[in-house]
């Protein structure tokens, strides 16, 4: 496939509730979105999960556009006509930036699929048709609010619910949702706010029959993950250290994680999220789909993923109710908990180009030489 032109765009999506995590409060969802068109005549989409400051991972958006303005795209045309699976290895001698270089493959791949006629599902090796939700509910202002966030997802029917902890928001949030509702399946995801000094308080959790901890300590502190892993009976599973395969095998070599949360902007792309997938299935380690706050280019590719026969836990793979009073897409609509596969060709979504149009911030055309 021979790329002809690329369009970036910076949109901003307002949220319908502010997102509160230990690392901060989103009120609005800015990002970058990638459209490709090829001299076969397909057009290729993806976004980039990149946040706009670096908050969570390294990158951040104006970084990802500078990083594949000038080195990853001309890296691309320079290669000439390509296969989505060369594309990583075309920008492998970039060092880091996942996440831009997961936009580049996704759009690649998106284009490729439709010009051969196959869903994403297909490709990566989906076996389900609809996939069960979960959805991250942020730090409140209160317990009370809390609740009354939880109990609107509960009716909605997500089938699993994660709460966003940090130290002095653990404890007591999780003790009050377990306790009214002791059967649905529950989690927590502190994004790095704990230190390995606080083992004796993340203990404390093991009475909650919680389905895991996600990443507790700093993402580079994988050894302070195995000492707390064999502290805790509840599992630890590891989001912002997985940022490769080779990140993932050690990890699980290491015994730091039991779970893994894959997020494929993370990891470089969905080949990698396979081969990832794959390694986990091998070892019996379970997987599930996380989000990134995605409109529904990357909702629709993350739920082909997560139709993986290795995710047997839901994912953050909300409705996009869950985050957008609008869409840029048709919107993904839960019914019974569950989300269904898209099967047209590529992502297999409608783009709403009239609605991105009025979010645009800032667009920019890039002919290949
Ligand atoms: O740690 O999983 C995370 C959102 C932004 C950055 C990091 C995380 C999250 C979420 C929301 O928890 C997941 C979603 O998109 O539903
Ligand atoms: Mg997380």
């Amino acid at each position: 496939m021979k790329i002809k032109e690329v369009e970036i765009r910076t949109i901003e999506l307002p949220l319908v509730r502010p997102f509160r995590t230990s690392f901060g409060t989103q009120l609005e969802r800015p990002l970058l979105l990638m459209k490709i068109t090829t001299h076969e005549g397909a057009e290729g989409w993806a976004e980039c999960v990149a946040m706009e400051a670096p908050l969570y991972s390294p990158e951040y958006m104006a970084g990802s556009q500078d990083v594949i303005e000038r080195f990853l795209l001309p890296a691309i045309f320079e290669y000439g006509d390509i296969r989505p699976e060369e594309v990583a290895g075309a920008l492998r001698p970039f060092l880091g930036h996942q996440m831009a270089k997961a936009t580049i493959e996704t759009a690649i791949l998106d284009a490729q699929l439709k010009l051969d006629g196959i869903s994403f599902g297909s490709y990566l090796g989906a076996n389900k048709e609809e996939i069960d939700c979960g959805v991250s509910v942020g730090i409140a202002n209160s317990i009370e609010a809390l609740v009354e966030e939880v109990s609107q997802y509960v009716s909605d029917g997500y089938r699993r619910i994660k709460l966003k902890i940090e130290p002095g928001w653990d404890l007591e949030p999780v003790s009050v949702i377990r306790g009214l509702w002791p059967e649905i399946p529950l989690q927590v995801d502190a994004n790095q706010a704990y230190t390995r000094n606080d083992i004796a308080l993340l203990k404390k959790l093991d009475p909650f029959n919680l389905l895991l901890i996600e990443q507790p300590l700093d993402e580079h502190d994988v050894l302070g993950h195995a000492m707390l892993a064999a502290e805790v009976e509840t599992p630890i599973c590891l989001d912002e250290s997985i940022t490769s395969f080779e990140a993932a095998r050690d990890a699980l070599a290491m015994k730091a994680t039991t779970v893994i949360n894959i997020k494929p902007g993370r990891v470089g792309g969905y080949l990698e999220s396979v081969r990832i997938h794959d390694l986990c299935v091998e070892n019996g380690i379970p997987v599930w789909c996380g989000g990134m706050l995605e409109t529904g280019i990357g909702r629709a590719a993350n739920v082909a993923l997560a139709a993986l026969p290795g995710f047997t836990l839901p994912g953050d793979t909300s409705a996009s109710s869950r985050f957008f009073t609008r869409d840029i897409t048709n919107p993904f609509v839960m019914e019974e908990g569950r989300l269904r596969v898209p099967t047209g060709p590529g992502i297999g979504v409608d783009i709403d180009h009239d609605f991105i149009e009025e979010i645009t911030t800032s667009r920019k055309m890039i002919t290949a030489p």
